[in-house]
């Protein structure tokens, strides 16, 4: 079975999912990485989706390349551009970045990616991605030359993921973009996941088990943690047993 296709089952049941995403520029050494690698292979971890906004290094395909020597968690690219695809990953969040008005990241890029994504086996999830203001500018934000949804404007965000949704998207990523000042709130998460029948993913600024509780009980279907397990890996075992309780009970 597929990613998308599985999500679309784990949301009609209510089961929750958690990606751990890895920012190529943010390994430092192999060794870290393979243990960052084994702790979501020992938490039960769904996804590790590998991007970033700005991927200065060109250790992508080494970065998947040790991940998929040692585990099988499917590798999904969130790629920041066109020179984030990498064949050798299982799949692809086909982005567009429906908070803004950047047609370039509406539809542009994906004309040139396309052909060469259709030479790959890549499986493709058409998402609708949506920034949310955190508190400050953040990277995605200002690569990305677009302004994120105020974080109170709950029915702007929720028509957004609305025409993503009419528009074909299979999935919406809510993110406050990584290592956000302040994680996409309850009644926003809410708000969209009220307003959309597809799943949606939930991310940036995630650092406690609190907060990943809250994005969980608000709607999200997938949780996504990166930064905050450099600091403190100790978090994805709390946060995998929660899910794991949850998904059991079928809560
Ligand atoms: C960023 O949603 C991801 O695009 C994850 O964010 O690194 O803050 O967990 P963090």
């Amino acid at each position: 079975m597929n990613i998308l296709q599985t999500l679309r089952e784990k949301h009609q049941q209510g089961k929750k999912s958690i990606a751990v995403l890895v920012d190529p520029d943010k390994v430092e050494e192999p060794s870290r990485l393979l243990q960052l690698i084994n702790l979501a292979s020992e938490n039960c971890v769904d996804y590790f989706f590998v991007g970033g906004s700005l991927v200065t290094t060109t250790n992508q395909s080494q970065v998947i390349k040790q991940i998929k020597d040692n585990v099988t968690i499917p590798v999904v690219l969130f790629p920041g551009n066109t020179m984030q695809i990498e064949p050798t990953a299982d799949a692809l969040l086909f982005l567009s970045l429906i908070s803004g008005r950047n047609p370039e990241l509406l539809i542009g890029q994906h004309v040139i990616a396309a052909p060469i994504i259709k030479n790959t086996k890549l499986e493709v999830i058409p998402t609708g991605y949506m920034l949310v203001n955190s508190g400050r500018v953040t990277s995605v934000a200002y690569i990305s030359n677009t302004t994120p949804i105020p974080d109170d404007k709950y029915s702007l965000a929720a028509c957004t993921a609305m025409a993503g949704e009419m528009l074909g998207l299979q999935t919406i990523y809510l993110d406050a973009g990584s290592g956000a000042e302040k994680e996409i709130n309850a009644r926003m998460i809410a708000a969209v996941r009220k307003s959309i029948n597809v799943p949606l993913i939930v991310g940036g600024g995630i650092n406690t088990s609190q907060k990943a509780r809250t994005a969980l009980d608000a709607g999200a279907d997938m949780i996504v943690i990166g930064n905050a397990l450099e600091k403190d890996p100790e978090l994805l075992t709390e946060i995998s047993d929660h899910v794991y309780e949850r998904n059991q009970s079928g809560a």
